[in-house]
Parts: C-alpha cells; structure tokens; sequence
C-alpha cells in the first residue's frame, strides 16, 4: 500500500508540474503575439497597403512645411491619407490643409484665389474653388489629425498643397499615381 500511496503522490507531483509547465508555455505564446502588434506601428511611415487601401501619412509643422514633397501611390487604389498638424500653433494663424488638385489646375492661381477668398476663423477651402478639387481635408491647428479617403484618380502626376492663405508657395508637393 505504501509503495502505491508514493506512486500516487509522484503522480500527482507529475500533473502539477505538467500543468504548470502548460501555464508557462501558454503565458509564452499570448505574449508573442503582443510584441508583433508593436512592429507595425513603428512602420507609418511607409505606406501600408490594406485590402486596396493604401494608408499615406503627411505631417505639416509650424515652420510652414509639409514633411513630403512627394507621394506616390499605385493606381485603382483607394487611398486613406492622414495629416497630422504637428505643431503647437492655431489654426487662425498656422492652419494647414491638404489638398489635392485636379490634373491641368494652375497652382499660383488656385492659390492667389485662396488668398482672396480664404474666410476666418477656419480657412476651409473656398467653396469656389472645390472645383478643382479632387480631395482635400479640414483645415486643421496645432496637435490635431484629419483623415480622409478617396479614390487614387488615373495614373499622372499631381499637385498637392495647403491652401491656408499665403502658404501654397511653401506648402506643396507632388502626388504621383502609377
Ligand atoms: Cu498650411
């Protein structure tokens, strides 16, 4: 009887460290996954391509400057583009926008009318000028984000810019579709 009651403790000793050993292996792979998810993340600035969905990511600063100059984007996808203003300043003195011009659209010109036109306290695109307007976000201050989605429009070439006025000269790039 003794020899069975030893048995019996080796085997429930046994069980334990099986299940215990199980807990640790199962804490191992529920964490794996938690240190990918971060790997993603650090990759924005590269556009993401998503089930036809390109992600473009564009900052503008308080110096008046867009962090691109160019965006290039494969044809017949959608596109999600996020802007960031990421400096402090408010919108009725450093308003940034983004906006994006259709094929032929004369950029001093669009411009000068933005000027003209462009009302406080927000400096939204003039509604004479959507237009010529292929896609464009809110005008946006210091710290906050828009994000916006459109169709990428035929393949070319494209002039992107913030049409807060007095700021296109500065702000302005090329959006490429190929
Ligand atoms: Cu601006």
């Amino acid at each position: 009887m003794k020899k069975v009651k030893q048995l019996s403790v080796l085997a429930i000793a046994a069980l334990v460290m099986a299940s215990c050993s199980k807990n640790t292996t199962e804490e191992q792979t529920t964490a794996a996954p938690q240190t990918e998810t971060t790997a993603p993340t650090e990759q924005t600035a590269a556009p993401a391509e998503t089930q036809g969905t390109v992600d473009v990511e564009l900052n503008a600063e308080d110096a008046m400057k867009f962090d691109k100059t160019e965006i290039k984007v494969p044809a017949g996808k959608q596109v999600r583009l996020t802007l960031h203003h990421v400096g402090t300043l408010a919108k009725t003195s450093m308003g940034h926008n983004f906006v994006l011009l259709k094929m032929g659209t004369d950029v001093a010109a669009f411009a000068a009318k933005a000027v003209q036109e462009g009302k406080a306290p927000d400096f939204e695109v003039p509604e004479s000028l959507l237009p010529e307007v292929i896609a464009h976000t809110k005008t946006l201050g210091g710290g906050e984000s828009a994000t916006i989605e459109f169709a990428a429009p035929e393949k070319g070439t494209y002039d992107f810019i913030c049409s807060f006025p007095g700021h296109a000269a500065q702000m302005h790039g090329k959006f490429i579709v190929e």
